[in-house]
């Protein structure tokens, strides 16, 4: 048990510093003794809130924070066909992204992994989509929900953006929308009109499966 709480530590420290080859070997090796929902939570998503509270007090800069983002992304790699394990046949499809001038993706991915693991199919559009772009997925793909994740004040208020462009293009009474990311509350939620909002990950899931269950 010690022991197990030592290499989620490791992983955190690892994934914080950078290091994606030792982020990668230990997630392999953490497997063998955790369930990958606390790999992800204990090590990497630590490793990547103690990153986050140095960028915001200025002790590192873009750089490390770029670093210990693709480290992160070794270990999810490693942790994705673990977390899809659970998937039958697909209960639903939600189509996710970052909005428009947002290129923050990690947590837009988590999200996706999970509910994937869920049994969703997920269709990602990546970051940086405007209007345009979605509603030509939406047209495309016909999924139940769009999520879309928006980790700026001065990108959030594009959420508000694609839900009038739903309206105008006829798609708004189609499709569920649901919304996350830092700066993002379920007061923002009810004031744009979304659907639903989740804090983190496993809310999400929560969230989708009583949206899902009401259409
Ligand atoms: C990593 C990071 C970066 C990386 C992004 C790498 C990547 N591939 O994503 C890089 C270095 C590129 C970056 C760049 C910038 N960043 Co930055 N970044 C961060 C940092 C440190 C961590 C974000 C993160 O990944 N968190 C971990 C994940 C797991 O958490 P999460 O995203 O919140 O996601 C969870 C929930 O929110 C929720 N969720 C997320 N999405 C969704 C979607 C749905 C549908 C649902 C239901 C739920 C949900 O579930 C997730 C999992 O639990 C944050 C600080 C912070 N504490 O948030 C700053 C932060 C977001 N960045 C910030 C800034 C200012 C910038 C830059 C403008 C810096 C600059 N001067 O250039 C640029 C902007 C680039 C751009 N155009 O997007 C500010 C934003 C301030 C603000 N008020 O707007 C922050 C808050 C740092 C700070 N305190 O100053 N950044």
């Amino acid at each position: 048990m010690e022991e197990n709480r030592q290499l989620l530590h490791e992983i955190a420290v690892q994934c914080e510093k950078g290091d994606a080859d030792a982020v990668r070997s230990l997630t392999v090796e953490a497997l063998e003794h955790c369930s990958a929902e606390s790999i992800l939570n204990q090590g990497l998503m630590s490793g990547m809130e103690c990153i986050g509270v140095k960028f915001k007090n200025n002790e590192v800069f873009i750089p490390e924070v770029l670093i210990a983002a693709r480290a992160m992304k070794a270990g999810m790699a490693v942790l994705k066909p673990r977390l899809a394990e659970a998937r039958v046949a697909s209960k639903g499809k939600i189509l996710m992204g970052t909005v428009k001038g947002d290129l923050h993706d990690i947590g837009k991915n988590i999200v996706s992994m999970l509910l994937q693991g869920a049994g969703f199919e997920v269709v990602d559009m990546g970051t940086d989509v405007g209007v345009e772009t979605i509603i030509q997925m939406i047209r495309e793909t016909e999924p139940q929900i769009l999520g879309l994740s928006a980790l700026l004040t001065t990108t959030m208020i594009c959420m508000e953006d694609v839900i009038k462009g739903l309206e105008k293009a006829g798609l708004r009474d189609r499709i569920k929308v649901i919304i996350g990311g830092a700066p993002i509350t379920q007061a923002y939620a009810d004031e744009i009109g979304a659907d639903g909002y989740a804090p983190d990950a496993a809310v999400s899931v929560d969230l989708v499966r009583g949206l899902l269950a009401s259409v």
